[in-house]
């Protein structure tokens, strides 16, 4: 089958966040509809829509009640067939979220069909993602069920075959309806150690990460669903490793195309908890991404995001979003999309959206950063210390409502949204998008390189200026071309042998006219020789 998706580019809507076309002041599918040139223009290939199915929303939407409904906030299953449609007719394709680790608690088999979900009498350690212990007391069966996040959220019995086939054939509807592929939440913690013994210090993670039969479950799910489509399939893979890596993403394995690695967005963080702030040194992000794009070339295949929405904007995460916010989100793009796998755009940061603000934790709408808050102040932490976290990691400064316009709220609806608009909309926005110089442009052509360049998708990578703390260098080679990749992730300058080569993609307005090269604050050049 023709791998399509290798040379794709992927954009994710997050559709309460998104487009709100009925002024309820919650995005929905026919805000997203409105918004289509938009994308199309941008040059993606492919949507990834996160959930739409219907929830009571406690963890907006990762918590599902019902995997054959459209949530009433979002619209319609005909509004979803008319989104189909729609981006079919331009050669677009749409990847569905696909939670299938947990479900809602108010799904019906959580009554129906407890043995689908995971009971114990008695609860073990762990700890859940969104703080507290990992089990619930049920009153009407009398034992604990297990769930890796809300207590909403209970996690299901992937032991159970007859839970595996009731999945599979959901899955099978989705696709017969005409979707383009699956991103799955949190897949590699499907398969638990039946022993469920404690972890240290609550963390159960190693007996629930790549557990004992998640190979034998992917490769069930890829010949009864995913083998008879054409399809992309890309894994949520938290605490998976390269050696993972390979054995998920191998071609002859039969499990997914690729997976999200966590380790660069772990490289900031001082502990294992990811409350826990450290500033990222360079040279560990770039070990980590020489290490996967060699490890995983010519052995599987790579997925390249920089931020989604559960991670803050990377333009303030690691760019300069006060002096250098258009240099830095366009230094991160070439950076990361020259190099192997498909890369993913999170919604804004096409226009450099930012990190957010906000007073009080009372305008914050996360469930994992609420429940933070209140563990963290009854253990007495003081209120400046947990907010300080909140504004370096917290979901929701990827969640504020994507910036349209300086109109108000950003354009992004008529009434009160779910959610404050981040107040730099005046500034930060799509109506510049058509200037040559705007990061949507930037984006436009590296999106449309990838499309043109073999040696994009192909090319070897080397990691140049090993040691430099503040330059990310590497190159790019196929037979007899090359490609030159300069990234400055400071703001002084640095300057280096001038490469070989034509300009091919530049931040600034000219080269500085000198016989060496000399990389400005932020500043990324790339240059492209022909042997
Ligand atoms: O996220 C899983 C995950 O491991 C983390 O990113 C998590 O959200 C948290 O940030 C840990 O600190 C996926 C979804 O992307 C996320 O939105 C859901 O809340 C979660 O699964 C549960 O479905
Ligand atoms: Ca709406």
């Amino acid at each position: 089958m023709d791998e399509w998706w290798k040379r794709s580019a992927v954009y994710q809507v997050y559709p309460r966040s998104f487009k709100d076309s009925n002024g309820d002041g919650i995005g929905d599918i026919q805000g997203i509809i409105q918004k289509l040139d938009y994308l199309q223009e941008l040059g993606i290939d492919v949507i990834w829509l996160s959930p739409v199915y219907d929830s009571p929303n406690d963890d907006n939407g990762y918590d599902i009640r019902n995997y054959q409904r459209i949530m009433d906030d979002f619209g319609t299953m005909e509004d979803f067939e008319e989104l189909i449609e729609q981006l079919h007719n331009r050669g677009l394709k749409l990847m569905m979220d696909l939670v299938i680790n947990h479900t809602s608690d108010e799904h019906k088999w959580f009554t129906t069909s407890p043995e689908y979900y995971i009971w114990r009498d008695e609860p073990n350690n762990w700890r859940s993602f969104f703080s507290g212990s990992a089990w619930e007391f049920d009153e009407l069966r009398e034992q604990y069920f297990l769930h890796l996040f809300s207590k909403k959220q209970p996690d299901l019995n992937w032991q159970n075959p007859e839970m595996r086939k009731a999945v599979y054939e959901m899955m099978r509807w989705w696709l017969d309806k005409g979707v383009d592929g699956f991103r799955m939440d949190v897949i590699n913690l499907i398969s638990k150690d039946p022993e469920f013994p404690d972890g240290p210090d609550g963390d159960g993670s190693v007996y629930f990460m790549n557990g004992p039969k998640i190979h034998d479950y992917l490769q069930e799910m890829n010949s009864e669903v995913l083998s008879k489509y054409d399809i992309v399939t890309v894994g949520e893979m938290p605490g998976a490793t390269v050696t993972d890596a390979i054995q998920y993403t191998g071609k002859e394995r039969r499990e997914v195309n690729m997976i999200f690695t966590f380790e660069h967005m772990g490289l900031d963080q001082a502990s294992g908890e990811k409350w826990d702030l450290k500033p990222l040194q360079l040279t560990d992000l770039k070990y980590n991404l020489e290490h996967w794009q060699n490890a995983l070339h010519n052995k599987g295949w790579n997925s390249l995001y920089w931020n989604n929405h559960d991670q803050p904007r990377v333009v303030s995460r690691f760019g300069n979003d006060m002096e250098y916010r258009v240099e830095s989100a366009k230094m991160l793009a070439a950076c990361l999309h020259f190099m192997q796998g498909t890369p993913y755009i999170y919604q804004g940061e096409e226009i450099g959206m930012t990190n957010v603000r906000f007073e009080g934790i009372d305008e914050y709408q996360d469930i994992e950063t609420r429940n933070m808050y209140a563990e963290k102040s009854l253990q007495g932490v003081p209120h400046e210390k947990i907010m300080e976290s909140i504004y370096v990691k917290g979901r929701d400064n990827a969640r504020t409502p994507m910036q349209w316009s300086s109109e108000a709220n950003g354009g992004f609806t008529t009434g009160t949204p779910w959610i404050a608009v981040n107040p730099n909309y005046s500034v930060i926005n799509t109506t510049d998008k058509d200037e040559d110089n705007s990061i949507y442009q930037f984006y436009k052509k590296l999106i449309g390189l990838r499309k043109t360049m073999a040696i994009i998708t192909q090319g070897d990578f080397t990691l140049l200026h090993r040691e430099d703390e503040k330059v990310f260098a590497y190159t790019r080679e196929i037979r007899d071309e090359k490609l030159t990749v300069y990234c400055n992730f400071s703001s002084d300058n640095h300057t280096f042998e001038m490469p070989e080569g034509e300009l091919l993609v530049h931040n600034y307005e000219s080269p500085k006219n000198t016989e060496k090269l000399v990389l400005r604050p932020y500043e990324t050049i790339v240059f492209y020789k022909k042997f």
